[in-house]
């Protein structure tokens, strides 16, 4: 059966099917069930009850699920026949909702869709009236992608705690997977390192344009991370290097090959700055730094940065990157950089980012068939910080304007001539803040082409097509607007008055 006209879940499942009458409704009496003696199960049902409670002021109690148990949200953790970790089923009956996976992440990537399914009401904030019904469909989905990214650029202009842990939120809500925190450039340094205390007190106190700055505890960067986690949400943390270091160059004298610290630096010019490569204080740094930061980041990956290192020369350059290789690998993480690090000798389980549209591919295409993974991040798609249009306020257009229907009207799998498609591990949205000072500047920039990458992450090729998905993010619009999302009214999409 055709499955209702007004179903606008993003990203698009892999199959909807209407299965006929009236469909769930959630009210007062609507228990959360998950199987006996499951902590996975209580955890997705626990944050599912949080997100649901606020709006519809019922109390939800989580409950495990006796053997006779058939109504109210039903989450089933057994065997879904190769959906993998991240797939689930959906199916909406009259008395209950039962989403089923085989892990934990993949019943809570199903209680986002069902989110999606509610009216965009049950996403406020504050009691809302009902009702809240469910159409009757039936749902089975996975993601076409592992890695389906977005990247917050907390260095040009720090973000606190609580601004990630929304950024958090809304990747959540469209399935995205990986958190990747742009930790340190040449404006800012973001996170406390014990033996060098200084990248912080000295370096964490600038910005671009000159305003406060800020970082990150190692507390405050582990509540980061399991509120990520809490969300099925990997970080990625990033410690940009051998270029873009004019804050730790400018905290530590002996970082410097002349031993002079420079100022901090407040403007926006990229590629002037590195690391000493050949003085030992650098190594004994580059040694405690990765290997703090491992120790706080549970995730397998490190991402080392290593684009726009103009100053130096190439031999030197891949030599650097092979080192910090060895390093990350040496504190059991697997390395990512920029696609200039796949200029060096990569170790097989280094992943490469492609994203300068400006230059040849042809070093990313060589590191994949070498066999190395590729995190696809083309700046005239996925590169949030560009303006929309010249109207736009914010942003810059170095790869020019990147509308709602650039960011979704690609294909990973063919973007790259010459690279085989399973080499592509997935997508990331970039956010450079640059221009960014506050988290509704994030928002306006990410949405609607957030939710566009993370359609392009997630769903098979043969389930998108712009006309379609332009409808879907308009009937987002008064979704966004019970989460106070402050987003661009794109005039590629239809909105509701
Ligand atoms: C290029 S993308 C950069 C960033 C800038 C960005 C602005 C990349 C690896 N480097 O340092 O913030 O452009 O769009």
């Amino acid at each position: 059966m055709q499955p209702p006209k007004d179903l606008s879940v993003i990203p698009e499942p892999v199959s909807v099917h209407g299965t006929g009458g009236p469909g769930f409704t959630l009210d007062r009496g609507t228990r959360i069930l998950v199987p006996p003696g499951s902590a996975a199960g209580i955890h997705v049902a626990t944050t599912l009850a949080a997100e649901l409670r606020r709006s519809t002021g019922f109390p939800l109690p989580v409950a495990s699920a006796g053997a006779d148990d058939r109504d109210g949200i039903v989450l089933r953790i057994t065997g879904t026949g190769g959906l993998g970790d991240e797939g689930y089923t959906l199916e909406v009956g009259d008395r209950a909702v039962v989403v089923t996976s085989k892990a934990a992440e993949g019943l809570f990537r199903g209680t986002q869709t069902l989110r999606q399914l509610l009216p965009g009401a049950i996403d406020a904030g504050s009691v809302q009236r009902g009702p809240w019904r469910v159409p009757a469909v039936r749902i089975s989905d996975h993601p076409r992608y592992a890695w389906r990214g977005a990247a917050l650029d907390v260095a040009r202009h720090f973000f606190g705690v609580d601004e990630v842990e929304r950024y958090i939120d809304l990747m959540a809500l469209y399935k995205l997977n990986v958190l990747h925190l742009h930790l340190t450039d040449d404006q800012g340094w973001r996170i406390a390192v014990d033996g060098w205390p200084n990248l912080t007190r000295h370096g964490g106190g600038s910005e671009v344009g000159g305003g406060r700055g800020g970082w990150y505890s190692k507390r405050d960067y582990q509540r980061i991370v399991s509120y990520a986690q809490d969300r099925y949400i990997t970080v990625v943390p990033e410690i940009d290097m051998p270029g873009h270091v004019g804050a730790a160059l400018s905290s530590y004298p002996e970082l410097n090959c002349d031993g002079q610290a420079p100022p901090l630096y407040t403007g926006t010019e990229v590629g002037f700055t590195s690391l000493c490569i050949d003085k030992p204080a650098t190594w004994r740094f580059l040694d405690d730094v990765i290997g703090e930061l491992a120790a706080l980041t549970p995730g397998p990956w490190l991402h080392i940065g290593g684009d726009e290192a103009n100053t130096v020369p190439d031999d030197r350059y891949r030599a650097f990157v092979e080192r910090v290789q060895r390093i990350v690998r040496a504190h059991g993480k697997r390395a990512i950089g920029w696609q200039e690090t796949a200029k060096a000798k990569l170790e097989p389980t280094s992943v490469v980012q492609y994203w300068d549209v400006r230059s040849s591919a042809d070093g990313v295409r060589a590191a994949a068939r070498a066999g190395n993974g590729l995190v696809l991040s083309p700046a005239s798609r996925v590169y949030l910080d560009m303006k929309y249009d010249s109207g736009t306020r914010l942003g810059l257009q170095w790869a020019g304007h990147v509308e709602v229907r650039d960011a979704y009207d690609w294909d990973p799998a063919t973007l790259l001539d010459g690279v085989d498609r399973q080499r592509v591990l997935g997508v990331e949205a970039q956010l450079w803040s640059e221009t960014l000072e506050t988290i509704d500047d994030v928002e306006f920039m990410a949405f609607p082409r957030l939710p566009a990458v993370a359609e392009v992450g997630w769903s098979p090729g043969s389930a998108r097509d712009w006309q379609g998905f332009r409808h879907r993010l308009a009937a987002q619009g008064p979704r966004w607007a019970a989460m106070s999302i402050n987003y661009h009214r794109s005039a590629q999409v239809p909105w509701p008055e």
